[in-house]
């Protein structure tokens, strides 16, 4: 009758915990109750915790990093190492270049992930060129396509929209019912701290975060969100790094604003301090927002605490650090300013939330559980077919034993970096079993599903965004 049957596990959702066998038939999940027999296989997860598969909506992956640098992670890399860290749905982001049509870049994209994927795959798009045609034809077209989200960027001069064309670009999303995600620091008050250090000789990588100050962040994030308001469209505020922006956030939810909120391990794990790391090894932590310093982690602690944030996300971006296309490139190696942007982190997302917060106490399972999944698919127009364990879902499931104890080793991930920015940190718990639409992935540890199994996700609209009705 069944196919598939976790018994004896402990189930949890973003609303409850609860003792269940969970029965699953094609792919989908069929049954919730005790007792369930019939099945095909049967996997006991008597002392253990059965969580819907992690969605980590906000990766890159196989994504153009400029001339001379690779990303490490193609779609096969990218996705087993998320599929190990606990997770079964990954959303990376499709960029236009400038001068780009979306069509030639969403093309492009899928060749590079078709039949290479250990988990699930549904893309966001980077508008960097909102011209008429992308705004009037080719953006519309997509969102109906099922491409529901994009994001803009305020920084990196390849990229960034003025307010213009941001406006110009929210009311397409407006129009839509597309979601607009935004990267918010401050592109030109950076270029005034970038060459006012610079010239006074400061090269090395903490100067990047010396160079993109908590002000540049909350400036731009309270740009984003009055932009929006104009607008009158919801926004996700995404890598939120530090308590002022959040405060942004939270102003702006008190006016009634539609706001999601996204935070990741970096701002948790890391400081500035990292960035100083003797020879260079500093440049393992170049990432924009850079992480800030203890008080920014309470901070952000409380913001997951209590609700500020929606979303957390891995912001998994991974260059490899000792290789002359990663991080120490030609020019890196010497100048912060040509250190690519971005660290690894798809695969110690859920195990670092997971030890730091439910185990520590902070945070409990259900909100857990929210915020690496649930919340996640309903964003981004998923749910209920993703993030939770229900009859009718698709049966992506992660079993987890709480009490594994480990310490973070890069040798031991599967990304295809070189490093992990989160080495030596010890975790208490660990996904083991991992279960993609009924088919076990990964048994214990050990890889035994297939690449290719993993499949491409048209999206409906987003849950906070819904187009006009007139
Ligand atoms: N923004 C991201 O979202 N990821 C990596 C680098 C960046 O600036
Ligand atoms: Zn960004
Ligand atoms: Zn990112």
């Amino acid at each position: 009758m069944y196919d598939l049957v976790i018994a004896n596990g402990t189930v949890a959702t973003a609303a409850d915990v609860y003792r269940a066998d969970v029965g699953i038939k094609d792919g989908v999940i069929v049954a919730l109750g005790r007792g369930l027999t019939g099945a095909a296989e049967t996997i006991d997860a008597a002392g253990r915790y059965v969580l819907p598969g992690g969605i980590d909506s906000h990766v890159h992956i196989a994504q153009p990093s400029g001339e001379g640098i690779v990303m490490a992670d193609d779609f096969e890399s990218g996705t087993r190492s998320a599929l190990f860290g606990g997770n079964t749905t990954v959303l990376p982001f499709c960029i236009q270049e400038k001068g780009e049509a979306l069509r030639t870049a969403l093309t492009d994209y899928h060749a590079k992930a078709a039949g290479n994927c250990y988990t699930d795959v549904s893309f966001h798009l980077v508008i960097s060129d909102p011209s008429e045609a992308v705004l009037g034809q080719e953006l519309p077209a997509a969102v109906a396509d099922g491409y529901t989200s994009f994001k803009i960027f305020m920084t990196y001069e390849a990229l960034r929209l003025n307010d213009a064309e941001i406006l110009a670009t929210m009311d397409t999303a407006r129009r839509t019912g597309a979601l607009v995600m935004v990267h918010c620091e401050n592109e030109d008050a950076i270029r005034f701290l970038v060459d006012k250090f610079t010239g006074e000789g400061h090269l090395e990588p903490r100067t990047h975060a010396t160079t993109r100050p908590v002000v540049v962040e909350r400036e731009a994030t309270h740009r984003a969100i009055s932009l929006a308001e104009v607008v009158d469209v919801p926004v996700v505020i995404v890598h939120v790094s530090n308590g002022a922006a959040m405060e942004e956030i939270a102003r702006a939810r008190a006016r009634g604003r539609p706001i999601v909120g996204e935070t990741c391990p970096q701002y948790l794990m890391l400081t500035e301090d990292d960035l100083s790391g003797m020879d260079w090894e500093g440049a393992k932590f170049v990432c924009s927002p850079p992480p800030r310093d203890k008080a920014e982690q309470t901070n952000i602690w409380r913001g997951i605490e209590t609700g500020i944030f929606d979303l957390f996300s891995s912001d998994h971006c991974p260059f490899r650090y000792d290789d002359d296309r990663g991080k120490l490139n030609p020019k890196g190696r010497n100048d912060f300013r040509h250190i690519p942007n971005g660290i690894p982190g798809v695969e110690t997302r859920l195990s670092i939330l997971f030890s730091e917060g439910v185990m520590k106490g902070r945070i409990d399972l259900p909100r857990f559980v929210a915020m690496t999944a649930t919340n996640h698919a309903k964003t981004y127009g998923l749910y209920p077919r993703k993030g939770t364990i229900a009859v009718g879902s698709d049966a992506d499931i992660a079993i987890w034993d709480p009490d594994a104890e480990r310490v973070i080793r890069h040798a031991e991930l599967h990304d295809a970096a070189d490093y992990s920015p989160y080495e030596g940190i010890a975790v208490r718990g660990r996904p083991e079993t991992m279960i993609l639409r009924g088919k076990v992935m990964v048994r214990d540890g050990a890889l035994v599903g297939e690449k290719g199994y993993g499949a491409y996700l048209p999206r409906g609209l987003s849950d906070r965004a819904k187009p006009p009705t007139e």
